[in-house]
């Protein structure tokens, strides 16, 4: 084996990728194999997960795109789900179909690009549906690999996120970046006031002033101090209070909304970071108007997404453990169930009178892609406006129904 050239980074290239070396080799060798007896079988697959990470009642496919772009030029029919599309266990978000040795070894690529995309997007969700309005900013870019920095945040975008964090993610998604002060800046300056004055002397005005209270003294004083420095012009403090002084968070805001308010600066919104996650953003809403969320939703559980054969040569043929045959998933507009059915079997309406929108649609048509791929803004739109129709987590059982 020769030693490829020492590059800078451990990563394979979008050349790499796109030429389906990014492989398990098991699938490299099943290949030659099938080759070398003359086999070349037309086989149909789907991408489903049979379950979601503890409580998640359901998940939001992402990563689509780049699938897209992946099997752009390979010889095979798909057809998917659209990104942002909210789905539960046990629904195919997307199948293949083609000769398994023209597409074995991109399974690899396609589950890693979905599986990791779409646990990003639904923490972003989980994490928007529990702010509700509050603004909820991706800042996990630094806890994960830089080159995949723009995946990560776009993806905590089309989730749900208002804004990222890294102005090359927001070069991406076509948003303009988000983001405050760092403790650095107020122990350069060597005090809050003197820090965010500098900020409001000098960053584009259209940028909204917000003051990092937590780096040298009490959050309550050093909120009084910016305000009455920066007056109107002070958008919010950002408390990210370190942990071995976090106490009581919620306390913690309480007191510094008082004092604020008590002294004519209800003006000035509360925005909160660090270990932030739904949960947290549950117990926090009565009093933070915006969070800060980076490890939670950039080191997001990722969504176990298979791919499996499920008919060979035309006939329905799956392993056990699985339903064989094309499928196709139907979501009631109106009550937001689905049922998943064989391919053949048409549905026009739900028990409850709603109509039935048919999930999977072509996508990628013999190596052509079909589909008029949306930009992250809509897609993110389309992901809130399902949210509204969900409940954060599973109550009731999954809501999909299976039958032939
Ligand atoms: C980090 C930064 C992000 C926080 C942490 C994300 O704080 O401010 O907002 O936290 P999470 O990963 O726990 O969600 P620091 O590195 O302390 O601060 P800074 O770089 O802003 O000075």
């Amino acid at each position: 084996m020769v030693a490829p050239a020492r590059r800078p980074f451990h990563l394979a290239s979008d050349d790499e990728i796109k030429a389906g070396k990014v492989a398990d080799v098991y699938f490299t060798r099943t290949v030659e194999i099938l080759r070398k007896r003359g086999i070349s079988t037309r086989v149909k697959a789907e991408v489903r997960t049979k379950s979601l990470p503890a409580d998640w009642g359901w998940g939001v496919l992402a990563g689509l795109e780049e699938v897209a772009r992946l099997l752009e030029g390979i010889p095979i029919d798909v057809i998917a789900m659209d990104e942002g599309m909210l789905f539960r266990p046990f629904e195919p978000v997307l199948a293949l179909d083609g000769i398994y040795t023209e597409w074995a070894e991109y399974e690899t690529a396609i589950l890693g690009l979905l599986c990791q995309a779409s646990g990003i997007a639904t923490k972003a969700a989980r994490c928007k549906k529990a702010a509700g309005e509050r603004l909820v900013i991706s800042f996990g870019a630094r806890r994960m690999h830089p080159a995949i920095a723009p995946m990560i945040e776009r993806n905590a975008f089309i989730g749900g996120c208002d804004g990222v964090a890294v102005t090359k993610s927001a070069e991406l998604i076509e948003e303009d970046p988000m983001g405050t002060i760092p403790h650095a800046l107020v122990l350069i300056m060597g005090d809050t006031v003197e820090a965010v004055r500098a900020f409001h002397e000098i960053v584009d005005k259209k940028i909204r002033r917000v003051a990092l209270i937590d780096t040298l003294q009490d959050e309550k004083f050093e909120a009084l101090r910016v305000a009455e420095a920066l007056g109107k012009d002070l958008f919010a403090v950002r408390l990210d209070t370190p942990s071995s002084r976090r106490g009581d968070l919620f306390r913690i805001l309480e007191e510094v909304r008082w004092e604020l308010d008590l002294r004519g600066h209800g003006h000035v919104k509360l925005i909160v970071s660090g270990g932030i996650d739904e949960s947290e953003i549950l117990r926090l809403n009565p009093l933070a108007d915006a969070y800060g969320v980076g490890t939670s939703i950039a080191n997001a559980p990722v969504l176990n997404f298979a791919l499996d054969i499920i008919e060979i040569d035309g006939r329905p043929t799956a392993k056990r453990g699985k339903e064989s045959g094309a499928k196709q998933v139907y979501r009631c507009r109106t009550c937001f169930r689905s049922r998943v059915v064989p391919a053949a079997k048409h549905l026009e309406r739900c028990d409850c009178g709603g109509a039935y929108e048919a999930l999977l649609k072509p996508l990628i048509q013999k190596g052509r892609c079909v589909r008029d791929l949306p930009p992250p803004r809509t897609i993110r739109e389309s992901v809130i406006e399902q949210l509204a129709r969900v409940e954060l987590n599973a109550s009731q059982p999954s809501g999909t129904r299976k039958d032939y």
